[in-house]
Parts: C-alpha cells; structure tokens; sequence
C-alpha cells in the first residue's frame, strides 16, 4: 500500500514539473520591437530606427521633422524604419539586433540614451551600445547635431567619455582644437552619395588625426579640404575594423540643415545599399 502511494507522489510530481517547463516554452517572448502578422510570422525587426525622445543642439520639434522626412524617403527605397521616442524600445530592438547578421542604423540626434549606455559614464565596456557596434554586422550609429554621447536622455551630460568608451580610445575629443562654424566642403563621394549635401559650417567635424587602433574613416562627405585628405571631416563615417560604425552627420549647433534628407541618402546609397551590401549579385 505505501509502495502505491510512492508511486502516486512520484508521477504527481513528474505531471506538475512537464505541466511547468511546458508553460515555459509556450510563453510569448517580450518582443515588442517585432510585429507579428495576422498569419502569426514575427516579421523581422526594423532595419532603421530613429530616436527622438530626447535630443541636443536640436529642438524636438526639428528633430522629429528630420526624422519624419528620413524614414518616409527610406520607406519610399523599400527599407523598413520606424521612429520611437521610447528609449526602452530602442533598447529591445538593439538587443534584438546585435549579432543579427544584418546591417541596422540607429539615428539620434546629440543624444544617447541611457537605456543604452548609462548615465554618467558608469558602464565604460559592454554598453548595450557598445555591444551593438562590437559585431561585424556593421551596424551604424548615425548621430545628428550635439557631439556624439555628450548628453544622456535624462539630460545629464556624459561629455567627452561616451565616445571614448564606446571606441575604446581613451584620448578621443572631437573638439580639441575648438571648433566653431568650421567650412566643411562636400567631396566626390559625398555629391555622387549625397546628391542633398552642400557646403555648410560644422561645429563638431571630427578631427581624423584622433583615429588610432583599427578605427578608420571608412566614408568622408564633407572635410576642411573638400577631399579625402583633410584634417576634420563632417558628415564622415567611421568604422572599428570589420565591426561597427559610427557616423557623425551634421554635428552643428542648431544648425538648419538637411539631416533627414541626407541620413537617409546616405542609408539608402550607402549603408544599406544593395551594391555595396551584396557586391557579387548584378
Ligand atoms: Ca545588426
Ligand atoms: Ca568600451
Ligand atoms: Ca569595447
């Protein structure tokens, strides 16, 4: 008789511990970043997603005018984009994104938020940021206006360490030689990229002499010379080896540009752009 009773316990437990690691699996993932389809197909998350909850050297009303006009000319080129003021979502979709073999771009304007990369500098490696630009992926922070990293979404400003930190190069200071309105001349790659581009004045051009370890200008737009050769670039991508990019476009002081029209060519015709992604296909 109590051998029968063991025998009842036993399969009892057996039944509660499958009915448990069942639930586990059947639960939703918090995915909020994906759509799911009426046929239940999770779509993939966007390819670009611009931040405009916060912002710096740009009101929030001219930011979210930029980015409208990026993601409705991305839209019109068959690439998928969204804009979030939710800085938790653009966290979820950086995770979701990281190491997913496929190029993404996040676009802020002079703000990086603390969702990912946190406030006062407290995280110098393995920001969800960092992590994100750490992956041959070649994904792309686009940073319009303020300085990259200066500010924190809670307005705190981080200064000169989040560009340090997320480039692992102690020294870098974007504005050593104290630039204010410095001419930045469109080069051939920026009129043949970006037909939107034209001469303006850049409070932040990045000095090129500050790139050390694998970093390189991978793309100059505009410099000091309107050529290659120059000693400060702005728009300019840089790019960490075979991993990620930082691209600095438009980095002026409530400077009336056009940041959503030339983001987006520069996505479009560059970034993401067929050729350059899949050179081998004709
Ligand atoms: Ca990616
Ligand atoms: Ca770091
Ligand atoms: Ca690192």
């Amino acid at each position: 008789m109590r051998k029968y009773r063991w025998i009842v316990i036993i399969a009892l437990i057996g039944c509660t511990v499958s009915f448990a690691s069942c639930t586990k699996v059947q639960k939703k993932s918090t995915a909020i970043v994906s759509g799911v389809s009426d046929t239940g197909e999770v779509d993939p998350p966007m390819d670009v997603l611009i931040y405009t909850g916060s912002a710096s050297w740009i009101t929030l009303e001219n930011a979210t005018v930029a980015a409208k006009t990026t993601k409705k000319l991305l839209e019109s080129n068959g690439i998928r984009a969204a804009i979030t003021e939710n800085e938790g979502y653009l966290k979820n979709w950086m995770v979701e994104t990281t190491a997913n073999g496929a190029v993404n771009v996040c676009v802020l304007y002079g703000v990086l938020p603390a969702s990912i990369y946190a406030a006062g500098n407290t995280q110098p490696d393995g920001s969800v940021a960092e992590n994100w630009i750490e992956t041959t992926d070649g994904d792309t922070i686009l940073n319009h206006a303020d300085y990259l990293g200066y500010y924190s979404s809670d307005a705190t400003p981080n200064n000169k360490a989040p560009l340090q930190n997320l480039m692992d190069l102690p020294h870098v200071d974007i504005n050593v030689e104290e630039i204010e309105n410095l001419n930045m001349l469109v080069t051939g790659d920026g009129k043949t990229v970006a037909p939107s581009l034209v001469n303006f004045k850049s409070n932040r051009p990045f000095p090129l002499e500050q790139l050390k370890s694998e970093w390189y200008a991978e793309k100059i737009y505009a410099s000091d010379t309107g050529s290659i050769e120059a000693t400060l670039a702005d728009p300019i991508i840089l790019r960490d080896g075979i991993r990620g990019r930082l691209a600095m476009v438009y980095q002026t002081h409530h400077g009336d540009n056009p940041k959503g029209q030339v983001a987006a060519e520069i996505i479009i015709n560059y970034l993401l752009s067929k050729a350059v992604l899949f050179p081998m296909e004709k």
